[in-house]
Order: structure tokens, then C-alpha cells, then sequence
């Protein structure tokens, strides 16, 4: 499976394009609205978020509630465009207005795409980099990502996500007993922590950041289980799922790293107290006693829970600017202000699942292919038969 996205943070719309979903998956537009309205959640978001309600519009590939086998397109349209129709229309503009309608701006971000982009595209106007630089495409993400949980889920594949850090403040180790118990905790906090007395400490850490016109990052994590064994592969850097969906978690904005299973702790310890020894019972078949290694191996699935972690860093966009040069004078100014968020890591949480999800069904997807939904579902279900009789 692939998808693109197209859309500007200010433009009418955003659109995700999926190619390669099977025929004949169920799928409502209320699958995709619900991810949509949890991206748009958290302590720390701006006041984007209140203009505002991200609903998704299929627009092709679904008829009366089941994917077609064709492309399948998701719209969003932004509220916000109708305060910008004039800055962000594709028509010309006349010689007299273009100056004052642009919203130009010259003072790139730093941390920001603002003067790559400019450069490397030839943009004079740092506005035309940043449109589309900016996190709000990753709303069509979580769409996508929708859609992509909703094949797990029709093959018994549950996914979860949490906030393990913000701003310095760790949370405790979550002791969930299953995904559901952790989901219900996760999506009543408004930071997405388990931890409630973690959760207290983070949100005060928000406010302060947003006091001093600062903003913060922190650490998110992905877990999915049911995943057969043997997804991905070791026989081309290419397509080991492990390279998969670190490629994929930090293409998130603003994401910077990412460790999968204990991570770097790893290299504090010998082999022996890293590596997960391997049981069978008639009822499982193989398993692993522990789950170190965050159910990867040899850039495939061991069956054990999926874990994978990414360390957002603070978003570059500050209310108190840093130094910057005008890329038309050269003097140093203070960056350009743009509406920001102090933090979105919780949200971030929500995408960092969508992007786990999207790779883990692409996986499966490319393993197990199949154009009917029915036949894909019948073969995973005889290949884990299989796996126990191993
Ligand atoms: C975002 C939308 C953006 C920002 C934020 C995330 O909208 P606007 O620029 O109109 O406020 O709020 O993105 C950034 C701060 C950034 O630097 O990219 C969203 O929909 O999540």
C-alpha cells in the first residue's frame, strides 16, 4: 500500500490519496472522524484547534460502507481558509495588491523548514515553504493512518499509543494489564499519560512554557498486538519492518528520534539481559518470556507486542522569537511569529499511532496480498494457524 497527501496549512483542503486497500473492507467516514477529533485534543494546543473540526469527507474508493479496491481519497477541508482565500489563492494576483496580500515573510524559524525550503525552492516568500511544512498535514496522516487501523482491527491487530515524557517530566512505567485498560486511561488524560500524578506535573510544565512564550517536546509510544510472526524481512534493508517504522515516526514533524523495544538502553547491558529467550506452549505455540526487543527481530515480527518510541522536540514556532536574519536585508532580526502550539506532544501521540498502524497494514498488506478483503483475512488466519503448528 502507498498514500500521498496533498494540502497547505491555510489552503481550502487536505487530502490523503491510498492506493492498495483490499475490496470489500468496511469502512465509514466515522471510523476516520473519530482518530481525527483525538489528534485535535491535548493540553498545550493553540487556538487552531478551536477554529477547527476535522471531519474527513471520502470522496472516492467507498460505497455504502465498503472499500472498492480503487484509490481511496480523504478530504479535510480547514475551516481557516475562509480568512485566507485571498493570501493562499491559486489565482494571480494583480501588480498593485500582490505586496500587501501575501503575508510575505522573510525572517525564517529556526528549527524550521523555513530557509531550507526557501533555498533550496527558490521561495523569496518564506511563506510558500512553511504552508506546507507545517504539522497540520499531519491531520491527513491520522486519516490515512484510519484507515489503516481499521484493517488491523478487522484482523484482530489492536493498537494504542501513550505519553511517556513531556518537557523533562517522566511518567512511571504504565502498568496496563491490556491495551483497552490502557486505552481508556490514555484517552480521558488530557496530556495522554497514564501516570496521574505525572500527568499534574506535565500540564503544569505546559502552562509555564506557554507563560514565557516557550514551548516543549517530550517522548511518545507506539504498542500494537496481534501482529503475526514474520512480517517484514531480513533480506533487504528495504523491507525490515524495524527500518519501516523509524523511517516512518520520524517523518512525523518535529520528531527527532526513535527506539524500538528498551532502545538505547540497550547498550548499557550484556546480550544476556537484552535478548528475549524463546518458550512454546500447545496453546500459543512459540512466544518469548520477555519483550526487550519490542517484538522485532531481524527486521521482522516476533508475534510479541510491537513497542516503538519517538522523541518529539519542542515545535520551533515561538511566541518569543529567536535570532534570525532577514533573508532580504541580512540584518538580524527576531524569527516571524506564527500561531503555535507550546505543546503537542499529546497529539502527537495520536499521529506517531497512525504512522505505526500504516506501516504495520502496508506490511501486511505486501505479505499476504490479496485485491478481496475476505481472501486476506482467510489467508493471515491460515499462515497463524501454520505459525503454531511450526
Ligand atoms: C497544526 C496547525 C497549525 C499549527 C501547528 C499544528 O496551524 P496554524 O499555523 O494555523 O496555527 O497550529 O503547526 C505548527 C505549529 C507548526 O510549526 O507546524 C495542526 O493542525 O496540528
Amino acid at each position: 500500500m502507498r498514500y500521498l497527501t496533498a494540502g497547505e496549512s491555510h489552503g481550502p483542503q487536505l487530502t490523503a490519496l491510498i492506493e492498495g486497500l483490499p475490496a470489500g473492507m468496511p469502512i465509514t467516514e466515522e471510523d476516520i472522524n473519530s482518530e481525527l477529533e483525538r489528534r485535535q485534543k491535548g493540553h498545550g494546543r493553540g487556538r487552531r484547534m478551536q477554529i477547527e473540526k476535522d471531519r474527513a469527507f471520502i470522496s472516492s474508493g467507498v460505497r455504502h460502507g465498503y472499500t472498492l479496491g480503487s484509490p481511496v481519497a480523504l478530504v479535510v477541508e480547514n475551516k481557516d481558509w475562509t480568512h485566507w482565500t485571498k493570501i493562499m489563492g491559486s489565482d494571480p494576483l494583480a501588480e498593485d495588491e500582490a505586496e500587501e496580500v501575501k503575508r510575505k515573510i522573510t525572517r525564517p524559524r529556526p528549527g524550521h523548514a523555513d530557509l531550507n525550503g526557501g533555498i533550496k525552492y527558490g521561495h523569496r516568500d518564506l511563506r510558500n515553504v512553511l504552508e506546507r511544512s507545517s504539522a497540520r498535514e499531519t491531520t491527513v496522516r491520522v486519516a490515512a493512518g484510519a484507515a489503516a487501523k481499521k484493517l488491523l482491527s478487522l484482523l484482530g491487530i489492536k493498537i494504542a499509543s501513550h505519553v511517556l515524557e513531556i518537557g523533562g517530566i517522566k511518567a512511571n512505567p504504565a502498568n496496563y494489564k491490556t491495551l483497552d485498560e490502557l486505552r481508556e486511561k490514555t484517552e480521558a488524560s488530557p496530556v495522554r499519560c497514564f501516570d496521574q500524578e505525572a500527568e499534574a506535573k506535565m500540564m503544569a510544565a505546559i502552562d509555564d512554557a506557554k507563560k514565557n512564550g516557550d514551548s516543549i517536546g517530550g517522548i511518545v509510544e507506539v504498542i500494537a498486538e496481534g501482529m503475526p510472526v514474520g512480517v517484514g524481512s531480513y533480506v533487504h534493508y528495504d523491507r525490515k519492518l524495524d527500518a519501516k517504522l523509524a523511517a516512518a515516526m520520524v517523518s512525523i514533524n518535529a520528531f527527532k528520534g526513535v527506539e524500538i523495544g528498551i532502545g538505547f538502553e540497550a547498550a548499557e547491558k550484556f546480550g544476556s539481559e537484552v535478548h528475549d529467550e524463546i518458550a512454546w506452549n500447545s496453546e500459543e505455540g512459540y512466544y518469548r518470556k520477555t519483550n526487550r526487543l519490542g517484538g522485532l527481530e531481524g527486521g521482522m515480527t516476533t508475534g510479541m507486542p510491537i513497542v516503538v518510541r519517538g522523541v518529539m522536540k519542542p515545535i520551533p514556532t515561538l511566541y518569543k522569537p529567536l535570532k534570525s536574519v532577514d533573508i532580504d536585508t541580512k540584518e538580524e532580526f527576531t524569527a516571524s511569529i506564527e500561531r503555535s502550539d507550546s505543546c503537542a506532544v499529546p497529539a502527537a501521540a495520536v499521529v506517531a499511532e497512525a504512522v505505526v498502524a500504516w506501516e504495520l497494514a502496508s506490511a501486511i498488506v505486501d505479505q499476504f496480498p490479496s485485491d478481496r478483503f475476505d481472501k486476506l483475512a482467510a489467508y493471515l488466519e491460515q499462515y497463524r494457524q501454520e505459525t503454531k503448528e511450526f
